[in-house]
């Protein structure tokens, strides 16, 4: 029996882990793009499964993408690679652009030549960085994006380059306009992981104070998880479409916080945090929650961790690595 195969780039990140095992799971064979000649993220790609295939890519580099295209010849495609830290993209804003924007492109463009008769399927990762400075709530698939930063202006364009190609080239390609998901394979820049830690360290005596920037933004945080689920089903689906993949629920830093805190019986967090302005970013999003009632309709997807399960597990997490 010939499995389908499938090719994820950027899957040495949270997302391309998760989705690396559920596609295993479902039989897949599964392909990655990896970028650098000796990534050392290589061996938590391998731990989850020596049978995943490597190939050595960039997506800045056309030809790589386009070699990784032919070695695999996928059903599917999911692009998950980015520079994907929100407060490194102002920092990064050329880099951020070629690497999250027109890598997207690369990739459209790559599936095309290789693949006249659409027969891939393609996921592009977009993100609800792009509502941005929210021109309504909660924010669905028909939202008006504003985006605030290198990165999400940089998704806006791999998104509509994704509809656009859908529109002028008839493909199979879906955007899952997806908010914030966390795990304890986040990576340690981001809010939640950097609190988790540091709050696991704080109660093992290792560290006695986290430095935070803006504690009163809020997000629809979900646990990553059920999301690459939702990648998955949008390729499952006869007619491409985007979706808008969250919780529906907003809580802010100050919430992780507290959970976070309480977990490990400390009452009182605030002599633990200091706000340190370095952490404030020259243009902030100061509340994301999503609608996704389609997916639900669709779908037939639901989140089914909450809030305060995915924030107690990652502190769990988190104190078991100690
Ligand atoms: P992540 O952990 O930051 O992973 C990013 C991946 O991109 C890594 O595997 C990284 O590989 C790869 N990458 C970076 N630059 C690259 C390049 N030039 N060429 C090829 N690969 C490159 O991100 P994530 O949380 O898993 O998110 C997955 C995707 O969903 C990203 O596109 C992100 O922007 C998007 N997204 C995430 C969220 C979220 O809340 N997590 C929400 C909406 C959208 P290295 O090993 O080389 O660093
Ligand atoms: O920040 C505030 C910060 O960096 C969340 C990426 O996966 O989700 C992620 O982007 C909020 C922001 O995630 C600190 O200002 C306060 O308002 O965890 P974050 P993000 O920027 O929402 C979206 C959907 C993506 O697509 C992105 O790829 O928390 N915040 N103090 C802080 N954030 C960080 N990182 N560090 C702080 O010290």
């Amino acid at each position: 029996m010939s499995s389908r195969r499938a090719l994820i780039t950027g899957i040495t990140g949270q997302d391309g882990l998760y989705l690396s095992e559920l596609l295993l799971s479902k039989g897949y064979q599964v392909h990655g793009l990896i970028r650098g000649q000796n990534n050392p993220k290589r061996v938590l790609v391998e731990e989850i499964s020596p049978e995943i295939v490597l190939h050595e890519g960039d997506l800045t580099d056309f030809a790589s993408i386009a070699r990784a295209l032919k070695a695999s010849d996928p059903d599917e495609v999911y692009n998950l690679g980015a520079v994907s830290f929100v407060a490194h993209s102002f920092r990064s804003a050329l880099h951020t652009s070629n690497v999250t924007g027109q890598g997207a492109l690369n990739v459209l463009e790559a599936i095309r030549l290789h693949d006249p008769d659409n027969r891939i399927r393609f996921y592009q990762a977009s993100s609800s960085e792009m509502f941005g400075k929210v021109q309504e709530t909660p924010q669905t698939e028909t939202t008006r994006f504003y985006p605030r930063s290198p990165y999400a202006a940089a998704k806006a364009f791999a998104h509509h380059m994704t509809v656009n190609y859908r529109e002028a080239y008839g493909m199979h390609a879906s955007a899952g306009i997806l908010f914030n998901h966390e795990s304890p394979r986040r990576g340690p820049e981001f809010v939640t992981r950097k609190i988790t830690q540091a709050v696991a360290r704080i109660s093992l005596g290792l560290q006695d104070e986290i430095r935070l920037g803006n504690l009163d933004a809020a997000r629809d945080w979900g646990f990553a998880g059920d999301y690459v689920e939702a990648m998955w089903l949008m390729l499952q689906q006869d007619e491409p479409r985007d979706f808008v993949i969250a919780t529906g629920e907003l809580h802010t830093v100050r919430d992780v916080l507290e959970i976070a805190f309480a977990h490990v019986g400390i009452n009182g967090w605030a002599a633990h945090v200091a706000t340190d302005a370095e952490h404030l970013r020259p243009s902030e999003v100061d509340h994301l929650v999503g609608d996704s009632s389609e997916a639900r309709a669709h779908l037939d997807w639901e989140a089914t961790t909450s809030f305060e399960t995915l924030i107690k597990g990652m502190v769990e997490s988190e104190v078991t690595a100690h």
